[in-house]
């Protein structure tokens, strides 16, 4: 059972560093060949360091984003306009927990400890997806997350679920059910906005207007300028380059706009016969740089709020931590008078 090892970071660890030292040739044409034959690798078997850094880096970048993500659709709990708004709120926030914990668990299996992984995000050492340094200024926006930020999500998650490596494919296969409810439950309020009064349809199309060029962005950069993606794409750990994926969302949201009759804010947005997509403007490159360097519009609040948690909740982890020290000696105990 591949997530076994999870439970047990220092072995993972001592692996890891073997794994450094045993590089040979047999070993890497074996790891190429299973990776060519569409197989999946496995927290046990043998791979490159440069393999396994760049799916630490990859994964605990994608957990953060989940973890990071429940903050701006956090913020509408106690504002949600029914009790069924709020329920579906509340839970479709605990599934992205969910997520950041399989996401946490797979880079454990690679020889990070959480707590490690944890420091770095609190530490601003680490990347989490741009898109959640963005506010939530409407009820309009938890429509426009769900069926943007989650849209865009699941087509990027789709394509990693046939990714080389076995507990993140694994993962993504359970985590794109869950956003597919995601992205219907955003969609079908961004309806009810956009057929309601003229006030409700303004609120939905200006939450477009702010979540569309943002959720672009979360493809990353450009082809041409995406350092990682050739060797990743190589290693089976990406499966489609930024560009193609942006496309295919691109692709699959503009009839979903027509439909609620939403303007999409991009006047360079039009059918190509030719090609068979849909041609789109610029991205503000400059924009997406600056809010993945630190310097968006939430950034700063989203790590303190961050940081604020993890602080409160330590008498959590110490209690759970005294508990199961308590289990084990009572067990110990147990054992020596059999
Ligand atoms: N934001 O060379 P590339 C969700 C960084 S989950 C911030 O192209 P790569 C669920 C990139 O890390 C959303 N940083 O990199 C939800 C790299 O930095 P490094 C998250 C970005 O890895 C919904 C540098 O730029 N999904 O939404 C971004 O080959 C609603 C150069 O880029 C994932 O993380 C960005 N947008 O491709 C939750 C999916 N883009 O490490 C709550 C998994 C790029 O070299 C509510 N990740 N960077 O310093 C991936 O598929 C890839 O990592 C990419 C980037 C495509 C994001």
């Amino acid at each position: 059972m591949a997530y076994t090892i999870a439970e047990k970071p220092e072995e993972a660890a001592a692996f890891a560093k073997e794994t450094d030292v045993n590089e040979n040739p047999e070993l890497r044409a074996a790891f190429d060949g299973k990776v060519a034959a569409e197989g999946k690798v496995e927290p046990r078997d043998w791979m490159p360091v440069k393999y396994r850094k760049t799916l630490v880096r990859q994964i605990s970048q994608h957990a953060h984003s989940e973890y990071v993500g429940m903050l701006p659709e956090g913020n509408w709990v106690t504002r949600a306009p029914s009790l069924r708004r709020k329920a579906v709120l509340l839970s479709k926030i605990q599934d992205e927990a969910g997520h950041a914990l399989y996401l946490y668990s797979a880079v454990e299996t690679l020889g990070v400890s959480r707590d490690e992984l944890l420091d770095a995000l609190h530490e601003g050492r680490a990347k989490y997806s741009s898109i959640f340094n963005y506010p939530t200024l409407t009820w309009a926006d938890i429509a426009a997350i769900g069926w943007l930020v989650d849209g865009a999500a699941i087509v990027n998650q789709v394509s990693l679920q046939r990714c080389s490596y076995g507990p993140y494919s694994r993962a993504m296969v359970r985590i794109c059910k869950e956003e597919s409810f995601h992205q219907r439950q955003g969609y079908e309020a961004m309806m009810v906005m956009a057929q309601g009064s003229p006030a409700q349809k303004k609120l939905a199309q200006d939450a477009l207007n702010r979540w569309w060029w943002p959720s672009l962005m979360m493809f990353g950069p450009s082809d041409k300028d995406s350092p990682n993606s050739a060797q990743s794409m190589a290693w089976r750990i990406k499966r489609d380059s930024n560009d193609d994926l942006r496309q295919r969302f691109v692709d699959m949201t503009v009839p979903q706009a027509d439909y609620l009759g939403l303007t999409m804010p991009d006047p360079d947005l039009k059918w190509n016969e030719e090609t068979g997509h849909y041609d789109f403007g610029d991205i503000d490159w400059e924009e997406f740089w600056r809010v993945v360097n630190g310097n968006g519009i939430c950034n700063r609040e989203r790590l303190s709020a961050r940081q604020k948690a993890w602080d409160e909740g330590a008498w959590v982890r110490d209690a759970a931590m005294a508990h199961a020290e308590k289990k084990r000696a009572r067990q110990a105990q147990r054992a020596a008078a059999e």
